[in-house]
């Protein structure tokens, strides 16, 4: 069985050669489809970004250009994760993401970067890019996370304007939803399910990451998932490397997710193998793991990179200067 799939998708294909002139680069991209090895590793030259899911292709290009004008890792991940953000498509992200079971958007998102400085905003609302406001928190205060009406009053002291992110089409969502209330994680990989984590290496080998998520669609006003949480929902070292989750945040926190995938990596695992660890962790910690969704994203310095689930259909984006992939992760599960 083929263990990781490349997509010639039209979709993927269209969406490379649409883009604008700046990306012109990757019209032309070589689309690889390397080797999987469980045991070994898959490996790519940097700059690279890396983030979940197939929005992540959008935001890995944005994210590659930034690097190329030579900016940091930093800024790619913060402009990579926005396209996300901004897209009213991608509705477990910013501006259309899908509802608490109160009909409110609620946002979540972290930042770091290679210094180990970081900033965070949880549960916070009517933002439409919270990956911005978490990088304000960084570099402004002498904090690391604020969440609600803090955040947004935060938020709005620093120039960010208030918006309405519940889209015509994610509130049809939540009133048909609301009919049966129904919070199943089974719909986990079809509809509920596609934070972005994204972890970029630059031009002078530094690492950073990014996470942001509307969190899980149907939750309880005021919960917050792993994706703000440093060494939850991402972590990285510029020591080492990075790792970022994406699936049912309770199961994520409860083993510090992130963290521990980035050190496993510090003691001699590759990303791959550090991702099914993740996983098998997981599953240890969360007896119900069957009907839930986990997948872990790792890379570390020397370009090594890898992914795994617990349920199938787990897929992350890669770039570099010459490709720009989607794949499907392996998964624990297998069917
Ligand atoms: C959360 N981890 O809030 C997020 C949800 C997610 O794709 O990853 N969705 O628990």
């Amino acid at each position: 069985m083929k263990r990781r799939t490349f997509f010639k998708s039209a979709g993927l294909i269209g969406l490379v050669s649409s883009m604008s002139s700046k990306t012109q680069l990757f019209s032309k991209s070589m689309l690889l489809s390397p080797k999987y090895n469980s045991k070994n590793t898959n490996k790519i030259n940097s700059p690279i970004v890396i983030s979940t899911w197939k929005h992540g292709v959008a935001a890995n290009i944005e994210a590659i250009e930034i690097i190329n004008q030579n900016k940091s890792a930093l800024d790619a991940v913060e402009n990579g994760v926005r396209v996300s953000e901004s897209d009213p498509k991608v509705t477990s992200v910013g501006y259309g993401g899908k509802p608490d079971r109160d009909g409110n958007v609620t946002l979540d998102a972290c930042i770091m970067d290679s210094e180990g400085n970081c900033g965070s905003v949880a549960f916070i609302q009517e933002i439409k890019n919270p990956i911005s406001v978490a990088r304000k928190v960084m570099e402004k205060t002498k904090h690391i996370m604020l969440v609600g009406e803090g955040a947004l009053k935060f938020a709005l002291k620093h120039g960010f304007k208030k918006e309405n992110l519940l889209t015509e089409e994610s509130k049809k969502y939540w009133e048909e939803w609301k009919k049966t209330g129904n919070y199943d994680y089974n719909l986990i990989n079809i509809e509920n399910h596609d934070t972005i984590g994204m972890l970029a290496i630059d031009k002078k080998n530094h690492i950073a990451g990014a996470c942001t998520t509307s969190g899980l669609s149907g939750k309880i006003h005021g919960r917050v998932g792993d994706s703000p949480i440093i060494g939850a929902g991402m972590y990285c070292d510029d020591e080492v490397g990075g790792a970022c989750a994406t699936g049912v945040g309770e199961a994520v926190i409860r083993v510090c997710g992130s963290f521990m995938i980035v050190e496993l990596m510090r003691n001699g695992m590759s990303p791959q193998q550090a991702c099914e660890e993740g996983i098998k962790r997981v599953v240890k910690k969360y007896p119900d793991f069957k009907k839930i969704q986990v997948g872990f994203l790792a890379i570390n310095k020397s370009g090594d990179y890898g992914a795994y689930s617990i349920q199938p259909g787990f897929e992350y984006a890669l770039t570099n200067n010459s490709i720009t992939e989607l794949f499907k992760s392996d998964s624990l599960i297998k069917v």
